[in-house]
C-alpha cells in the first residue's frame, strides 16, 4: 500500500452511457468531477506524484482505470476487459504506462479476459476473483507472467451478482482487509486479519489503502468509525455518481 505514483482520468460528457448492472439513475458529470478533483487531491496529500489524463469521450467507463492495467513493482500488465465496449481503453492507457514502466509491459491475450477490479494485491499473494468480467484462461495467462517474479496468484471466486471481487473488498494493511461479509465466508481470505462491514454498508467495503490514508465512500458512518477505532487514518470522499456505474474507489487510479 505504499504507493510512489497514480494515474487517474477525468470523467468526460460520455460517462452518461457508462455500464451498469442496474439502472439508478444518471450520473452528474460535474458533481462526478467534483468528487474525482478531492480523490486527486487525497493521493497527492500524501506526497505521491498523480498523473490526471483527459477524458476519453468514445470509452465512457474510461474513468475506472484500474480495470486496465495491473501495476507491480517490476512491470505492468496490460489487462483484456470482459466488457467489450471497455477494450479499447487499454490501448489508450499504454503511454502513460510505458512513460513509468517502458518496455516492462506484459499482455493479456485473447480468449483471456481479465480486469483490474478483479485482482487484489495483498503483502504475500495476488489474488483474483473469477467474474462476469474475468476468466479462467485470463487468469492463467495472468499467473504465468507473475510467477516468473516470484509472485504466487491465487484463484478465488467473486459472489455472484457482484461486478469484480473488489467491489466486495479492500487491503487496508498488508496483511488486513476491509471485506463484506458474503465475500469473507467464502474463507477466501481465511488466515489474513479481515475487518467485515456492519450490514448495509456493503458498498462501504471497496476502499483503497494509499499510503497513510484509508480512502473510502462517504456515507458510511459505521465502517469509517470501525476503521478509525482500529487506528486507521479515514478519508471520505463522495462516491454518489460513481456509484451508479458500480464504480468505486480503487477503480478510479493505478497505484505503484
Ligand atoms: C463497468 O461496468 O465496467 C464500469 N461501469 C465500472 C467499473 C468499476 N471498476 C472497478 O471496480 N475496478
Amino acid at each position: 500500500y505504499e504507493f510512489r505514483r497514480a494515474i487517474t482520468r477525468k470523467p468526460g460528457r460520455s460517462i452518461v452511457g457508462g455500464l451498469r448492472a442496474e439502472d439508478i439513475g444518471t450520473p452528474d458529470l460535474a458533481r462526478m468531477l467534483e468528487a474525482h478533483a478531492a480523490y486527486v487531491a487525497t493521493l497527492r496529500s500524501t506526497g505521491a506524484e498523480v498523473v490526471e489524463l483527459p477524458p476519453l469521450e468514445d470509452y465512457p467507463d474510461a474513468v475506472f482505470v484500474e480495470d486496465t492495467m495491473l501495476c507491480l513493482p517490476e512491470l505492468a500488465i496490460a489487462m483484456r476487459p470482459g466488457a467489450p465496449t471497455r477494450m479499447g481503453e487499454v490501448a489508450e492507457m499504454r503511454p502513460a504506462i510505458a512513460g513509468f514502466y517502458g518496455d516492462k509491459i506484459a499482455t493479456i491475450t485473447a480468449p483471456g479476459t481479465i480486469e483490474g477490479g478483479d485482482i487484489l494485491v495483498t503483502g504475500r499473494e495476488i489474488l483474483v476473483g473469477l467474474s462476469a468480467r474475468t476468466n479462467r484462461e485470463g487468469v492463467a495467462q495472468l499467473s504465468d507472467i507473475v510467477r516468473e517474479y516470484g509472485y504466487a496468484l491465487r484463484l478465488v471466486e467473486t459472489p455472484a451478482g457482484v461486478l469484480h471481487f473488489k467491489t466486495d473488498c479492500g487491503l487496508v494493511g498488508p496483511e488486513t482487509i476491509l471485506s463484506t461479509r458474503r465475500l469473507a465466508v467464502s474463507g477466501c481470505f481465511d488466515g489474513y486479519d479481515v475487518l467485515e462491514v456492519p450490514e448495509g454498508e456493503e458498498a462501504a467495503s471497496n476502499c483503497i489503502r494509499f499510503n497513510t490514508l484509508v480512502i473510502m465512500a462517504a456515507g458510511f458512518p459505521r465502517t469509517a468509525e470501525m476503521l478509525t477505532a482500529h487506528g486507521y487514518e479515514v478519508v471520505e470522499i463522495d462516491n454518489s455518481e460513481c456509484a451508479k456505474l458500480d464504480g468505486g474507489m480503487s477503480c478510479l487510479s493505478l497505484r505503484f
